[in-house]
């Protein structure tokens, strides 16, 4: 019998209150989330247009009108990934427009909406997210089909091109959303849509049916999902034929490309390896070992076979998620907790190749990464797999968003030098400052969910045992072996490492599992007489009664640190980043001037680090204060080559804030790596 895994926890049982990310999730609720539904709507000025409600109303009609008997004829029918108005023409009221997977925008604000009415109930809220899930319904077909872009461009067409066109995809978030819906509500609505959808999906694909998958994953976790929510097997049993039909041959995206290419009076091509690497369909998922390709496909991939591994106890699906965890964490992780090192294809590139003035590090698949972290948590609890959770959360996915939740970054570098970006195609994808919305907007909604949900990464339980993952304050209800325990956790990491765990009411007989972070010194710990405790793989558990009063301290040691990368990783050779606990800290434009690239660090002088607060947007941020040295200035009309001569430098002082808060201020430089003397 292989080790129980573990759940997280509803979000009706946790509360999180943390000073500095309940104001995150307050903020996604009081103006992110509000925010988002205007850009759904296209009410956002100077923004892209989202196309969503559009689109939605759309494919209303025209199944309406198929309802009615009437023959849908499409305005225009399109194969392509983005259609938009003719130029200088009104939109078509029935025509889609957008990217093919538009449609996910607006579920993935709803399952954001989802977990925040399971935080607090708010009727205002749940009415408005009703009217988007009466939109959705109205847009589904008879026989269960759900994705706007077919059924406004070209029924007929739906299905036969898996790869690019976002069907299964659109229809994993539909999922993911139905079941949060679910959840917060105990509506079927949604839930019944995303059933008669994957019913209709089954219908098609399947291991006596046609062969396919998605070209871009999350249908194989949501699918997984859907099934821990209902109890019906054949949403596992069709996500697990995703998983393993991808990259087997005949492959199914060369079958789908020979087809159209076929329609064309186009020869047949032969599968290349490479092309496929994108999708993750370069080889069966259960041989890979190294992650490749689109990087928020790739992690939306491991997820699923996490999922699939824990849900049907498969020793040889486990053993790839490690594989693929390790190569990410091993080859391809900035420190920043980003994935994805080229915009080649959004993807990430080679081992240890990790720029980062040219860096995509999307923030979809820093999210992804957590995700997929969660997910190897339940698991095995790994201290590595929360450290790698953390790192992602506390710097790519929070950096994604302005402090005020009001203008976005899809793209995360860690060197910006705004002049560069905008005269220089090679940096084209790197924008300067946040920016409002997307055309191609998967980042801001998908930021919304992740910290909505919060609490389902802080903690996981078994029967027996409550993880505390992440420190982040929170008050917990949880059930152990039967009892039912509150407890409050206190703890405030951007500050300081001490966290006091008090039981709050209840008494509950098992055990609490405390992460000893990479990032902590020695931890001093405080547990209650005659609990008994031990440390195994990164966590410290504590078993024995615990009830009213009882109390657990821990003080984590968080000095600043110096940190550099292996020497594999050229881009980072004699550089050096500072780091405090989870954070990742950079040096900006504000603090230190213009031209960063001439500052020196001085790693050795690290114990000289005066920590002070800076005040950015209003919040009151950690900021770090470190002796460095700053490379003087060439004298105007100096030679390009000298002979020659140590760099002349003069003292300074650097002062760094943490990553996720920089481009706060206004445009300006930014850079995590600095040279190191
Ligand atoms: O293809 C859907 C989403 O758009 C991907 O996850 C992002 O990388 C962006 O390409
Ligand atoms: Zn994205």
């Amino acid at each position: 019998m292989r080790a129980e895994t573990s759940q997280p926890l509803s979000l009706n049982n946790v509360r999180v209150t943390d000073p500095f990310w309940a104001r995150e999730i307050g903020l996604i609720r009081q103006a992110v989330i509000p925010y988002q539904w205007k850009a759904l709507h296209d009410q956002i000025p100077d923004a892209a247009p989202s196309w969503w409600a559009h689109n939605m109303r759309a494919a209303a009609r025209a199944v309406a009108a198929k309802k009615a008997g009437g023959v849908y004829v499409p305005t225009h029918r399109s194969e392509r990934i983005e259609t938009l108005p003719e130029e200088g023409k009104k939109p078509l009221e029935d025509a889609f427009y957008g990217f093919v997977f538009q449609d996910s925008d607006g579920y993935k604000w709803l399952e954001a909406v989802a977990y925040q009415l399971m935080i607090k109930p708010d009727p205002v809220l749940q009415a408005q997210a009703q009217e988007a899930v009466d939109m959705i319904c109205a847009a589904q077909e008879e026989d269960g089909y759900l994705d706007t872009f077919y059924t406004l461009t070209g029924r007929d067409r739906a299905f036969t091109n898996l790869r690019d066109n976002h069907e299964l995809y659109c229809f994993g978030h539909l999922t993911e959303a139905a079941v949060a819906w679910h959840q917060a509500t105990g509506r079927d609505d949604l839930l019944n849509a995303a059933r008669r959808f994957a019913a209709c999906i089954a219908e098609r694909f399947g291991p006596d049916k046609e062969r396919g998958c998605p070209g871009h994953e999350i249908a194989e976790m949501a699918l997984m999902r859907l099934y821990e929510e209902t109890g019906e097997t054949r949403w596992r049993d069709l996500s697990q034929f995703f998983l393993d039909v991808r990259g087997t041959e005949p492959n199914t995206f060369a079958v789908e490309e020979n087809r159209r290419r076929a329609e064309k009076g186009q020869p047949e091509l032969p599968t290349t390896s490479e092309r496929y690497q994108y999708h993750q369909a370069h080889m069966p998922v259960r041989e890979m070992k190294e992650a490749v390709g689109h990087a928020v496909r790739q992690m939306y991939l491991c997820c699923g076979m996490a999922d699939e591994a824990r849900l049907n106890d498969d020793p040889e699906m486990l053993a790839a998620c490690e594989r693929l965890w390790q190569s990410v964490v091993n080859e391809k992780l900035y420190i920043t907790g980003g994935v994805g090192g080229t915009h080649v294809g959004e993807a990430f590139s080679r081992p240890f190749d990790l720029p980062a003035d040219t860096a995509y590090s999307e923030t979809c698949a820093a999210i992804g990464l957590a995700f997929f972290a969660r997910r190897m948590l339940q698991l095995k609890p790994l201290s590595d797999y929360a450290d790698v959770m953390e790192q992602a959360l506390y710097n790519t996915v929070l950096s994604g968003m302005a402090l005020d939740g009001q203008s976005f970054f899809y793209v995360n570098p860690l060197e910006v030098d705004p002049d560069a970006c905008e005269t220089d195609q090679r940096l084209s994808h790197v924008k300067p400052i946040r920016q409002k919305w997307f055309g191609c907007a998967c980042c801001p909604p998908n930021i919304a969910r992740i910290v909505s949900s919060l609490g389902q990464y802080i903690f996981t339980q078994t029967q027996d045992t409550l993880f505390f993952h992440l420190y982040i304050g929170s008050d917990v209800t949880v059930n152990l072996n039967g009892g039912k325990v509150t407890l409050r956790m206190e703890a405030d990491l951007l500050k300081n490492g001490d966290v006091h765990v008090t039981v709050l009411e209840g008494e509950a007989q098992g055990t609490l599992a405390f992460r000893d972070p990479a990032w902590a010194g020695n931890a001093h710990v405080k547990i209650p007489a005659g609990v008994k405790s031990w440390s195994e793989n990164g966590y410290l558990y504590a078993k024995g009664v615990w009830k009213q009063g009882g109390q657990v301290t821990i003080h984590f040691t968080m000095p600043v640190k110096a940190v550099k990368a292996s020497p594999l990783v050229k881009e980072a050779m004699n550089q050096v980043c500072f780091t405090r606990g989870p954070l990742v800290f950079c040096a900006e434009e504000a603090d230190n001037g213009k031209r960063l690239h001439l500052l020196r660090a001085l790693p050795d002088r690290v114990a000289e680090a005066r920590e002070k607060t800076v005040i950015i947007d209003g919040l009151t941020l950690p900021a770090v204060i470190l002796p460095g040295r700053r490379v003087k200035e060439p004298a105007k009309n100096a030679p390009l080559y000298t002979p020659w001569t140590p760099a002349e430098t003069e003292d300074t002082e650097m002062t760094l804030i943490p990553y996720f808060a920089w481009n706060n201020r206004g445009k300006g430089e930014m850079r995590v790596w600095l040279a190191a003397e």
